[in-house]
């Protein structure tokens, strides 16, 4: 995993399903409803819809002196016989309105027909070996394959497919030992976090019988010797750590092959700083282990390391083979690029907010002797890697990728040709190898895979899908508008060709705004099918992404969150201003901290969009630093428990800013029953209070899928499920007509 830059995106193909880590266990800390009294209340009505009854109990919290009701906290137990009633009579009433919508069937089998093609991951190399995932079309999961040479014949290697009948299994890690004999791979089943790793013999496809179980948040890094790998886990949950959560923290490890996990050596924990991740990567070379902190969410990180030269992987015995802290502060992003020898490379935003590329000789680390090697440019140095002898920098301008190659002293080399206007990933290797394979993708470019040779330049197509639509038809154009505060933000807007002004088209606007996550063009078949029915897609780059680096992501978090909504909702008055759509036909749309994006938006201004589709959002933000790994976000969010950010949480927390007797646009929230990474209780009290809100026509309605999670790792029916449904409610209430 490590030999993948830019892990942290999520937009291009295949790779994203892989490299996002997933949830497991039932969300164990949910049992604190507290309930006293209790009052009961009848269905809500308005002209159209009987809303399921939710009972209002008197739960009242002090916030720095401010007193908030919270009359849903019984849903925050998913597992009680009220919320499952609850939950049963949402689904229902969800369902009983998609039913009703004859369109939906249609999305449904367009959808399946354009998804039926093949989807190539970027191969990579390991001990000899190809490697690459691939979905056939329709598959449930991808398999990986492995081979011998390119035009080898391909071997499956890993089908996650046959580990359950209903895809509900997902690959979510993968490490293969340098020699190409072992597979490492982690596994999820329903969308959680949770994984448990196993280990296949590469050369007959037989799983060994290690089982490493209590991951989370971690890949694997094999030693060179190809006999262990280090890996980072939690403590089997039990009742204490359910309850008392401050104890909970994760740990490295070192497991050797063949060995059972009880067997495995504690490299690395910290009881005095439980909110510390740990990152393990053996470095090409074999001879060091970086250790990268990681404290929640937050980009910044400490760089620790061991020389694993003399020896055992734990070797804490020795003195000269202990943790050597070599960033202890954390002060900015260091991220790991490679090494020569006692030289180690990094990305990192120190005194560069939009990244450059230093050298740090670990025989005198003194900062005097830091070296740079490429400076901060004008454009965002999203990620870089090592192939070939050369570092292979990617950068974001106005969020399109531009790639660059610069020789292991900084000189600037080349430019990498990409075939147009959008994102590429990819670019893994080793020092030494000459070739590297990337992604390409964009609005209306189906995720290509090209081989690169570092030494000629030159880029030559690998694998390309065929998808049965015309991308001439299509148009993709940039524009940049201004935000409430003056802010210059970047859109992109993409639809069928010879699209009339005439502020009736329907419109999706999407966005995310927070987590340093960059929103770059891609390829999507759900997009497609929108296009096709005649929709707007429209993609602005709210300040809390990254695409002009640290600065514009800061200006979107904890007391500028603000600022996120603003440019959502300025995005918004935007298309409405030029014509391309008007409120009843424009919705919004977002995921997880997208979802908190349209909460807040539909709450701030219901009166400006036609419908919202906020899916696994974060709805509750006085309380999501209480479950499962929210509290890792307060990098972004702030604390409730800080006075000063309870006053900015307070002031657009989602759920706290529904007002009875407003008339809401049409709302089809989706979460899903096992989402350990933002809980469903989010979205249940979310839902419960915008119904019982709800002074107009217009829908209220939740989706809760069953058997899925956040969202990495979705099977592919589920996925194509869940995307007829909500083209079907916009088709519903935006008053479209699909001509296919
Ligand atoms: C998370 O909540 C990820 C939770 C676990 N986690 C960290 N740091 C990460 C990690 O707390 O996986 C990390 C990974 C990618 C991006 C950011 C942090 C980590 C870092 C280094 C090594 C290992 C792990 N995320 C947010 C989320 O899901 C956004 C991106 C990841 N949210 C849901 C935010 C609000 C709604």
């Amino acid at each position: 995993m490590c030999h993948h830059q830019s892990t942290k995106k999520m937009s291009v193909g295949l790779s994203a399903t892989i490299l996002v880590v997933i949830a497991a266990l039932l969300t164990a800390m949910l049992s604190n409803a507290g309930v006293s009294a209790q009052k009961q209340s009848k269905p809500t009505m308005n002209k159209k819809f009987t809303y399921p009854q939710a009972k209002k109990v008197d739960q009242i919290d002090d916030y720095h002196g401010v007193k908030v009701a919270d009359p849903y906290r019984w849903l925050e137990n998913p597992d009680s016989a009220d919320s499952r009633a609850w939950i049963e009579a949402e689904n229902k009433l969800t369902f009983g309105f998609l039913n009703e919508i004859p369109e939906r069937a249609k999305i449904k089998e367009r959808l399946t027909r354009l998804w039926n093609y093949e989807k190539y991951g970027p191969p990579f190399k390991e001990g000899g070996r190809y490697f690459y995932f691939k979905n056939d079309g329709l598959q449930n999961q991808s398999v990986l394959y492995t081979l011998k040479s390119l035009d080898g014949e391909p071997r499956v290697l890993l089908d996650p497919n046959k580990l359950s009948a209903d895809g509900t299994v997902a690959l979510s890690g993968y490490a293969v030992s340098e020699d190409g004999k072992y597979l490492a791979y982690g596994l999820s089943t329903s969308g959680s976090d949770w994984q448990e790793w196993k280990v296949r013999e590469i050369e007959t496809g037989n799983d060994l019988s290690d089982s490493i179980k209590w991951v989370k948040f971690s890949g694997a890094s094999w030693t060179t010797d190809g006999k262990g790998f280090f890996y980072s886990r939690y403590d089997e949950p039990n009742e204490k750590t359910k309850l008392e959560d401050a104890n909970y923290y994760q740990k490295l490890f070192y497991h050797r092959l063949g060995a059972p996990q009880s067997e495995d050596i504690l490299v690395y924990e910290r009881k005095d700083q439980k909110e510390w991740g740990f990152n393990g990567q053996v470095t090409e070379d074999g001879r060091y282990l970086i250790v990268s902190v990681w404290q929640g969410t937050d980009p910044k990180n400490l760089v620790f390391y061991k020389d694993l030269r003399n020896g055992t992987a734990s070797g804490s015995e020795r003195a000269d083979n202990k943790v050597i802290e070599l960033i202890n502060e954390f002060e900015a992003a260091y991220n790991f690029i490679g090494n020569d020898g006692s030289v180690f490379w990094f990305r990192t935003d120190k005194e560069a907010p939009r990244g450059r590329v230093i050298a740090i000789d670990t025989a005198k680390p003194a900062r005097a002797n830091w070296k740079e090697l490429v400076p901060q440019a004008a454009e965002t140095l999203e990620g870089v890697s090592l192939v070939g002898d050369h570092f292979i920098a990617s950068y974001l301008k106005d969020a399109r990728a531009q790639i660059k190659l610069f020789d292991l002293a900084g000189k600037f080399v080349r430019e990498v040709e990409l075939p147009g206007i959008g994102a590429a990933a990819g670019f893994g290797g080793k020092r030494k190898d000459s070739e590297t394979f990337y992604a390409f993708t964009s609005f209306t470019t189906p995720t290509t895979i090209y081989r690169y040779d570092v030494k000629t330049g030159r880029s030559e197509v690998y694998r390309q899908p065929k998808v049965d639509f015309k991308p001439s038809d299509y148009e993709t154009k940039q524009v940049f508008y201004k935000s409430k505060d003056g802010a210059r933000v970047p859109m992109f807007i993409t639809h069928k060709k010879g699209l009339k002004l005439d502020g009736q088209n329907p419109t999706l606007l999407y966005g995310y705004g927070g987590f340093s996550v960059s929103l770059t063009p891609a390829f999507s078949i759900s997009n497609l099918v929108w296009m096709e029915m005649g929709g707007v897609y429209a993609q602005p780059n709210l300040r809390g992404g990254a695409e002009y680096g640290e600065e514009w992501h800061l200006a979107g978090t904890k007391s500028k969150k603000q600022n996120v909504f603003d440019d959502f909702i300025s995005a918004a008055e935007w298309l409405i201003a030029n014509k391309y759509t008007s409120t009843p036909k424009l919705a919004i749309s977002g995921g997880s901290n997208g979802g908190l994006l349209v909460g807040a938006c539909v709450t701030q201004r219901p009166d400006l969009f036609g419908a919202a589709l906020p899916a696994v959002g974060v709805m509750d933000m006085l309380r999501f630093h209480k479950f499962t790994i929210g509290w890792a976000w307060t990098s972004d969010y702030g604390s409730p428990d800080n006075p000063e950010d309870f006053k900015a949480l307070y002031a657009y927390s989602p759920l706290h800013n529904i007002k009875p007797g407003v008339k809401y646009p049409a709302t089809l929230i989706t979460t899903a029953d096992h989402d350990d990474r933002v809980v469903p209780a989010h979205s249940f009290k979310f839902a419960a209070t915008l119904q019982a809100a709800q002074a107009g026509d217009a829908p209220t309605l939740i989706r809760i899928e069953t058997k899925a999670g956040h969202g990495a790792g979705k099977p592919t029916s589920k996925i194509i499920e869940e995307i007829s449904d909500s083209w079907g409610f916009l088709a519903r209430v935006l008053g479209m007509k699909p001509g296919k």
